[in-house]
């Protein structure tokens, strides 16, 4: 996979990608936007990944948020469009059958914050700071904040967060719920490994189907959201993967799973 703004390497079944324009602290313009879409349709179907890690370029920020100078002299409708643009960038992010963890080494103001709520799971380095600040630009989070934030920590603190446009700390973003954990910055990447290889060990399969278990039942009543749940369960009985956790259990050994 060839690009211009994002960087991909994997080793073994993790998968890194990072965003890569470091001299716009990896401000998200037209080109990130696109590249983003289509390595998330390139790496849906690569059986051979089970964890991806997307972080930033440099030691400033994760992504700074969208391109403020690509923004100037936009139409309504431009505007809109570049919107629905990265909200299905997002989307495709968010939808990969693995677990994505966003490893925030910096600034994630804006999009970048909005990005970082595509992922399932945010590691957060010591001198991360999070915001939402397009009130301060005259505008409203546009790539999903106003949308994914609320359901990650309720109304009313992302009414705060939205309405004041403040920056807040990676400790304050654990505290309201949507940081996992906060890392001193030298170790984030080896944390965010360790728990990639954690999650990267157990049945591929399983993840996938608990992460639309999680995913889509949020959204649904939960009797629905139960009935999706034990259908899910019940189709992992016609998995590989589950007579070798099953197996291996019996044999006090570990799995292998294959991901079939
Ligand atoms: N877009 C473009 N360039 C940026 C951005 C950005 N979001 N952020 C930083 N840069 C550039 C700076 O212009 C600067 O470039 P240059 O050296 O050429 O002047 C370089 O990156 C380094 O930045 P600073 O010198 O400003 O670094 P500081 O350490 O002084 O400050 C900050 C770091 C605090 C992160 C500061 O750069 C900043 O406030 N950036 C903007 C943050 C922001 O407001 N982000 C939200 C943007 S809006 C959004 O994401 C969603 C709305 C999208 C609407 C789209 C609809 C069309």
């Amino acid at each position: 996979m060839n690009f211009e703004t994002l960087l991909y390497q994997q080793e073994g079944y993790i998968g890194t990608l990072t965003i890569n324009r470091p001299e716009a602290l990896n401000a998200l313009n037209e080109t990130v936007l696109k590249e983003l879409k289509s390595f998330a349709e390139q790496i849906r179907s690569h059986k051979d990944i089970r964890v991806l890690i997307i972080t930033g370029s440099g030691e400033k920020a994760f992504v700074a948020g969208a391109d403020i100078k690509a923004m100037q002299g936009m139409t309504p409708q431009e505007a809109t469009d570049f919107s629905t643009m990265a909200q299905t960038a997002f989307d495709s992010i968010e939808a990969l059958p693995f677990a994505v963890i966003a490893a925030v080494n910096g600034f994630a103001l804006g999009g970048g914050c909005e990005l970082a709520l595509s992922c399932d799971l945010i590691l957060a380095s010591e001198k991360a700071k999070f915001g939402l600040p397009e009130v301060t630009l005259g505008l409203l989070p546009c790539f999903g904040g106003t949308q994914r934030l609320p359901r990650a920590i309720g109304l009313y603190k992302a009414r705060e967060m939205v309405f004041s446009g403040e920056f807040y700390s990676a400790e304050a973003c654990k505290e309201l719920g949507f940081v996992n954990r906060v890392i001193a910055p030298a170790e984030l990447w080896n944390e965010a490994r360790k728990l990639a290889a954690t999650i990267a060990s157990r049945g591929p399969v399983a993840i996938a189907k608990a992460k639309q278990s999680l995913n889509t039942g949020v959204e649904l009543p939960i009797t629905e959201g139960l009935q999706q749940e034990a259908a899910l369960f019940g189709e992992l009985f016609d998995t590989k993967d589950h007579h070798e956790g099953i197996g291996a259990f019996i044999e006090k050994r570990n799995p292998d799973f294959k991901g079939e």
